[in-house]
């Protein structure tokens, strides 16, 4: 879908004493790191505070040379880690990544699966020791960038699996040729007053297998109890609880904007504050899937 005149989805970080990770949704044209995202609905501005200097933002592009999305995404990833593991803030926490076109392509050709391929043969032993929480969305931008934005910090956070979900680092070989490297959630500054649990892309997926496929509504509410089931293990983790209503933002990720109306009904009586939620036109990155959610949580 082009949708040229919609806002899109920028990402910019301070620090400081007031420091701040914010994901801003401004005009494309006006901002040179606009992700690729249309946004549908929801506040333009999602930010959240981050303990000081510890946390750095990072954000790496790459242009797919004839289309080959495993190339550029090796690129990327080796440019990343280059970057990040020299800097004062080595540890990847939260990784989010965007480009056109994530399906097309039949089995192990889809592009998605060469993605995962680039990113494994880039990363390196500390990496996938613990992998990042992540996103990976097929976006609506320049049909040949490949935009990686990448939380980064002084110290790791704490890695979360959900009980609900095969980890994606063991899916079995009919995803893909390698298996994702992502962990379904992290939680950042645990030690402190405010910690804040990151989730993944969450969709509609239970053991590895995708439910609910034609079924919108199904797939939403399927990948909000997977939601739950991490904040769960968020609690487990911690000690502290990560209720639905301490999200301090949350995006939809929408493959057909048509769904929006439905989304929000859903979402009206997830017991998420209504005004925290960002809807983002996207494609997940299994075809048959029709949503994603992710979102950052405060602790109560
Ligand atoms: C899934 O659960 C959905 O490859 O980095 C979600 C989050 C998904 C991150 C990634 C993929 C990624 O398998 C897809």
């Amino acid at each position: 879908m082009d949708s040229p005149k919609l806002p899109r989805l920028r990402v910019s970080a301070e620090t400081g004493p007031d420091a701040l990770v914010a994901f801003i949704f401004g005009a494309a044209d006006a901002v040179p790191s606009a992700v690729d995202c249309a946004l549908l609905a929801g506040p333009p501005v999602e930010a959240w505070c981050a303990q000081g200097d510890h946390y750095a933002v990072r954000i790496v592009e790459a242009t797919e040379a004839g289309g080959d999305i495993e190339a550029a995404t090796e690129q990327a990833y080796r440019r990343l880690l280059a970057e990040t593991r020299p800097s004062a803030h080595p540890y990847l926490l939260r990784i989010w990544n965007y480009f056109a076109d994530i399906n097309a392509g039949e089995g192990d050709h889809e592009r998605y699966r060469r993605f995962c391929v680039g990113r494994a043969a880039a990363v390196d032993e500390m990496f996938n020791q613990v992998p990042p929480a992540a996103t990976a969305i097929g976006a609506d931008g320049a049909p040949a960038r490949l935009q990686v934005v990448a939380l980064c910090a002084k110290a790791p956070a704490i890695a979360l699996e959900n009980p609900r979900q095969t980890p994606a680092w063991r899916y079995p070989r009919e995803h893909g040729p390698v298996s994702p490297g992502f962990s379904r959630g992290a939680v950042l500054d645990a030690d402190t007053a405010t910690p804040r649990l990151l989730a993944s892309g969450t969709a509609s997926i239970v053991g590895h297998v995708s439910r609910h496929v034609g079924d919108f509504a199904a797939q939403l509410r399927e990948s909000l109890d997977n939601l739950a089931a991490l904040l769960e293990q968020g609690r487990q983790a911690t000690g502290r609880g990560f209720p639905l209503a301490g999200c301090e933002s949350l995006r939809v990720y929408l493959r057909r904007p048509d769904d929006l109306a439905a989304a929000q009904a859903i979402l009206a009586t997830s017991g998420i504050d209504t005004g925290r939620v960002s809807y983002l036109r996207g494609d997940v990155c299994r075809r048959e899937l029709d949503v994603e959610l992710e979102g950052v949580f405060a602790a109560s």
